[in-house]
């Protein structure tokens, strides 16, 4: 059952199943026709395996005011919102040096998915900033106590910053190391936010329930070596996980001129 005013709201899936990546799902979700896209078998069992072990002696990172708790190594630009932009780009060449360096003793998933993206004709780059430089992008993240009911949407989030030009926003996310349990699925709804919406944010990123109350949804049960590539601006959540969950991710933002722009 569907109540009239969620109707409104829904971004209406045409159908509620995972796609592969092509030039024509891609073009589907971002105009939030489609719930999600798989990319199956992305990277090898090996190098998951040899991406994560580069990162088992690194000092994840918690967000601050995020509860559950989620880590990171590298930084996003959610978290100097508060802090400034200059911050954030002091910190840019660390964390590039840092992230280039687990990436060559393994192997680069942010080239790789780059690649994907132009052999579908897109237009992609890193995010960049007049006067700063390049943004940071790809996080090693784990998630492991699940996340609250959220979306991501920087417009939102920041201003003044190029990433807030644009008018869709997705996120990809390569699993390297899932506990043997069929949890710590993602869940993703046919409900794109809205800015009376913000009546029902609890705190610093999480909506309550309301938001989705007989709204359509979709979970994604990741699988290490496959790629999740959803948009960010559905309400969405990851369960709970009891063990492990790290992956490599990043935002990747819809550019009004058409350029497709990745950034953390
Ligand atoms: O880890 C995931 O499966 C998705 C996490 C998430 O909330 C996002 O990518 O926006
Ligand atoms: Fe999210």
């Amino acid at each position: 059952m569907t109540t009239a005013s969620n109707q409104i709201k829904s971004t209406g899936w045409d159908k509620k199943q995972e796609f592969p990546l092509t030039a024509e799902s891609l073009k589907m979700l971002l105009e939030q026709r489609i719930p999600l896209i798989r990319l199956k078998d992305f990277a090898s069992a090996q190098e998951c395996e040899m991406l994560y072990a580069q990162t088992e002696l690194l000092n994840f990172n918690a967000y601050q005011d995020v509860s559950p708790k989620i880590e990171k190594v590298g930084i996003t630009v959610f978290e100097y919102n508060s802090i400034s932009k200059a911050d954030y780009f002091k910190e840019v060449e660390r964390a590039t040096k840092l992230r280039d360096s687990i990436t060559t003793a393994s192997f680069n998933p942010l080239e790789r998915i780059m690649a994907k993206f132009r052999e579908c004709g897109a237009k992609v780059r890193i995010a960049s900033e007049p006067f700063y430089g390049s943004y940071y992008a790809g996080l090693i993240r784990k998630i492991e106590h699940g996340t609250q009911l959220h979306i991501d949407f920087a417009p939102l989030e920041q201003s003044e910053w190029e990433i807030c030009t644009i008018t869709t926003q997705l996120s990809w996310t390569l699993y390297l190391k899932l506990s043997d349990n069929n949890r710590g699925k993602t869940c993703i709804y046919d409900r794109r936010w809205q800015r009376s919406d913000e009546q029902y944010k609890l705190d610093s990123y999480g909506y309550s329930d309301t938001v989705i109350a007989d709204v359509d949804t979709i979970s994604f049960q990741p699988y290490v070596g496959d790629v999740l590539l959803f948009n960010t601006s559905n309400f969405h959540y990851v369960e709970p996980m009891n063990g492990q969950r790290v992956a490599f991710t990043s935002m990747i933002g819809l550019l009004p001129n058409g350029e497709i722009i990745f950034w953390s």
